[in-house]
Order: structure tokens, then sequence, then C-alpha cells
């Protein structure tokens, strides 16, 4: 395998208007590995996700619908520990509030003797998430085990910081942040999450960059949301503006600009058509309510103009 091979939790989604009122919903599925998976299997590359979902109708809703994707699905189902769910409540046309119901859940009880042998090894790159490193100690023990399994074969790692301070509680995401960093080949991180991993306090996004590169081991990609990205690769600063449309759910948007870059590094592309491809990714994912149903395949990309990064 030359492709991409990602390990996290994949929830069951349920989408609806104000729960105090909604009388309907619609379901899905939903998960940060699992969408970059997707995304960079729509632009052409292979892609693999390993995870582990309860034995009940959402895990097999998760399963079906990754394989549908056509991703290679590495699947440990649960007999004793449900399927995560996430309800998307879409409060208002500018306000989506997420709940998380994944304490205990299948998925945070990944271990690392759910990763086959010789998978990590046949990766042409890894994709991590500090939700993975959050989700428990033995989810943590295998992203452990993936990362320094990575680093003995030469396969590259990607982490995206992807922090979400409910998984964490009390303890320090940071730290265990800082030192995946290190290790990556790149790193992704939003503004904010790009200040908690170096414990600056900067709100300029260019000294913010340099802070990021000085924690980090390779290459950089700041997040910017609808101000596009700024991004420090083989040692060259490059900006990126958004691509701008009319916004309907900015939830996935993070994961498909990761998808659009990593895809276009899968493929042996330059630095700025890597960045090119993913703010159009990621415009493609806030285009529509679904966290991956939007992304795009190559012929999809081309119908929004690519958009110049600019060398710093
Ligand atoms: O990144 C989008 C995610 O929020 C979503 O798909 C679910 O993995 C998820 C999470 O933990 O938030």
């Amino acid at each position: 395998m030359t492709g991409l091979l990602t390990i996290g939790e994949t929830l069951g989604l349920v989408a609806t208007g104000p729960l105090r009122h909604a009388t309907t919903a619609s379901v899905g599925i939903g998960g940060a590995e699992s969408n970059v998976a997707i995304g960079v299997r729509r632009l052409g590359g292979p892609a693999t996700w390993l995870g582990r979902v309860g034995d009940d109708p959402w895990g097999e809703r998760v399963l079906r619908e990754l394989r549908a994707e056509g991703l290679v699905v590495v699947s440990v189902s649960d007999p004793d520990a449900p399927t995560a769910l996430m309800t998307k409540e879409r409060r208002s046309a500018l306000a989506t509030t997420v709940l998380y119901h994944r304490a205990g859940s299948a998925g945070s009880r990944l271990r690392p003797a759910d990763v086959p042998p010789g998978l990590v090894d046949d990766a042409g790159l890894v994709h991590l998430t500090g939700i993975t490193l959050g989700l428990s100690d033995t989810a943590l023990a295998t992203a452990l085990h993936v990362r320094d399994r990575a680093a003995g074969a030469g396969v590259p790692l990607s982490f995206d910081v992807n922090h979400r301070a409910g998984v964490w509680g009390t303890r320090d995401a940071a730290s265990v942040y800082r030192s995946f960093a290190a290790r990556a080949a790149v790193v992704f991180a939003g503004e904010d999450e790009a200040r908690l991993l170096t414990g600056t306090a900067t709100t300029d996004p260019e000294a913010l960059l340099d802070e990021l590169v000085a924690g980090c081991g390779g290459d950089v990609v700041l997040k910017r949301g609808a101000d596009g990205c700024l991004a420090r690769i083989d040692g060259v600063d490059l900006a990126v503006p958004a691509v701008v449309v009319p916004v309907v759910d900015t939830v996935g948007a993070g994961d498909a600009f990761v998808a659009g870059y990593l895809a276009e590094l899968l493929a042996g592309r330059d630095p700025a058509t890597r960045l090119a491809t993913a703010v159009r990714c990621g415009a493609f994912a806030c285009l529509s309510p679904g966290d991956w149903e939007g992304l795009p395949t190559r012929a999809d990309l081309d119908t929004l103009d690519r958009p110049d990064p600019v060398t710093r």
C-alpha cells in the first residue's frame, strides 16, 4: 500500500434543528480521521481507516458507509461497548452546537493489538489527530505505537492537532500534542490550537507560525478558516486566501482542508498545489451540511477557481 493510513473514532451522527422542538433529524456518520480518509479517496488516493466500533447498528452504518466510499476498512466490532454518537444541533443558520456521547465508547477502547502487523510499514503516510490521543489511555498507546512503528519504517507522519477539550478533561493535552508535533513530517493546527501547543499568546499569525515551526519537526500549516492559511513548507512561507462560498456548515472543513493537502502530497504535487487544493476542499465542506458528504472529486475541484498561493 502506498496510500494514507489513519486511525481514529468514527461516530454515528444525528443532525437536527433546535433539540427542544425538533421532530425530524437526518442520520449519518462523522469522524475527523475518516473524513480525511474519504477526502483523500475522492481525490484518487488510496486510503485506509482503522478503528473500533460497537457491535451495533451504528457500528454497521459506520463500516458500510466507509466501505462504500472506497476506503480499506480495518475494524474491530466491540461487543462490550457502543459506537459513539454525536448530535449536531443547528440552532440557527449561523450556529451549530455539537454534543458528544462518547465516554466509554467502542472507539475509545482502541488498543495497540487492534493494529495488524505490517499495516503501518506498508503505508505511504500515516495521519493522526489529537482526538485519538485524548480518547483514552489505550487509544493514546495505540497512537504512540503507530507513530513509533511509522518512524521505524520510514513512513512519514501527518498530525492534525484537532483539539477537543471534552475528551481531555483536566489532563494536559498540550504536552502530548508537542511530542507528536515534534515527530511529524507535517503538522496542521488552527490558531487557537497553535497557541495551546506552543504556549504563546500572540494573535499575530506570522508570529504564531514562527512559534509553531519552532515546536515542530517538519512542515507546518496554520489553518485560518475564512482567512485561508499560512504555511512553512521546506523552509518557504506561503499564504493562501480562503475560497469565498456561501457557508452552510463549517463542521468538517478543517478535515477537508487536510484531506486536500494530503491527497496532493501523496500524489507528489508541489506545496502551492497542496495548499490550493486544501482551501478548495475546505470550501466544498462548507457548502453542504454533512461533515464529509460534500467533499470534492477531482472534477468537482475544477468548478472552483484555484486560489494563488503567495510566497512570503
Ligand atoms: O472534524 C469534524 C468532527 O468534529 C467530526 O466529524 C467528529 O471526529 C469528530 C470529533 O471528534 O469531533
